[in-house]
């Protein structure tokens, strides 16, 4: 993750062509915005969702001023504890139901409580979140409750073979459940490319640019839900050659924020190709890809970062994001909104434009 603030002078061209119209100021932006904030009591982001009990619960980070000045590690994203919210339909009242976890009851992990999820399986519900380490190496931790809201109590150790951030867990239609993972540059998957931690390891994938993308990981889900149940392993996203994508393809490879859902049979692998702020997918047909790399789902949102939940409720399908609409444009100050989320008869993802002022090129 890199500081780069204002995107209204920054043209983004890709299948679907932004062309962002630099004449607004962020308020006239904001002003068009398709979706309001969801959680207006405090700052909130990255949401997971799922519908548990027959409502939408909601798994955000919980966004807050720690006054660490921006940087390119993204360590100004100091986030500390985890809210849950659940929703009985969309339009509905958000219900908030206090703090489900908090980092100083996570004994392995020292600070940035980043993009979190949760299962069910077995009666139990489950937190997964990143975490730094006391060495400062992200990994990936585990939280049970009885109940979707928590609040969740943390294992004492981060997951075997878990590293770098964004955990987003997919229970396939057999009842078999994934994580994928991984995120460049602040959620440091370059430093793994070796297989093990280079503390050395570069600050970006930046000198990748002929080479294949980093990939994101995904892990198989043992029957207890706590570990994986095998070594996590690559998932490729591929051009329309079949060939991987480049690191130098930055708007088209993975960055971070990674999520899966199943659509008429096939898998949609979504991510953010962070510093291009692109939401887009790609699909396969299993849940371990290879993927194909298909378009857009979101336009860049206001705000450096982008993140997403795509899931399925009562017939019609949504999209939960977050731009920086309630602290007016600041990038570590975020808000969850949700809008609906439509395909094409043939099933590619319809592109959303969150503000309504872009330009669509052809
Ligand atoms: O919220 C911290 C990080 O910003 C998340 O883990 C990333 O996905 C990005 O949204």
């Amino acid at each position: 993750m890199l500081s780069c603030n204002s995107q209204g002078s920054k043209q983004y061209q890709s299948d679907s062509t932004v062309v962002v119209n630099d004449s607004l100021s962020e308020k006239e932006r904001f002003a068009t915005a398709i979706a309001k904030p969801l959680i207006s009591q405090r700052y909130s982001a990255d949401p997971s969702v799922h519908v548990f009990e027959g409502k939408m619960f909601i798994y955000p980070s919980h966004d807050y001023d720690a006054g660490i000045p921006e940087k390119d590690d993204g360590s100004h994203f100091a986030m500390k504890d985890y809210y849950v919210y659940s929703l009985d339909s969309i339009g509905g009242e958000i219900k908030d139901y206090g703090i489900a976890l908090q980092l100083k009851d996570v004994p392995w992990a020292e600070k940035q409580l980043w993009a979190p999820d949760a299962a069910f399986k077995n009666g139990k519900y489950y937190l997964y979140f990143p975490a730094k380490d006391k060495e400062g190496v992200f990994r990936i931790g585990v939280a049970e409750s009885n109940h979707p809201h928590g609040p969740f109590k943390a294992h004492p150790d981060p997951m075997r073979y878990s590293f770098s951030i964004d955990p987003a867990v997919f229970t396939d239609t057999d009842g078999q459940s994934y994580m994928y993972f991984g995120g460049i540059w602040g959620g440091q998957l370059q430093k793994w490319a070796s297989g093990s931690f280079d503390p050395d390891g570069s600050a970006s994938d930046l000198e990748q640019d002929e080479q294949p993308a980093l990939s994101p990981k995904i892990a198989k889900m043992d029957e207890g839900m706590t570990e994986f149940a095998e070594k996590p392993k690559d998932v490729l996203i591929l051009d329309e050659h079949g060939q991987p994508l480049k690191g130098g393809d930055h708007e088209r490879r993975f960055f971070e924020a990674a999520w899966m859902h199943k659509y008429q049979g096939k898998y949609y692998f979504s991510y953010s190709t962070g510093d291009t702020h692109l939401l887009c997918y790609a699909i396969g047909d299993n849940p371990y890809g290879p993927f194909t790399y298909q378009g857009v789902i979101l336009k860049p949102v206001i705000g450096w970062t982008t993140h997403h939940a795509i899931m399925e409720f009562k017939g019609k399908w949504y999209l939960f994001y977050h731009d920086t609409e309630l602290s007016e444009g600041k990038t570590h100050l975020r808000n969850v909104k949700v809008t609906e989320l439509q395909y094409t008869p043939a099933g590619r993802i319809i592109p959303i434009d969150p503000y309504g002022q872009t330009v669509h090129a052809d």
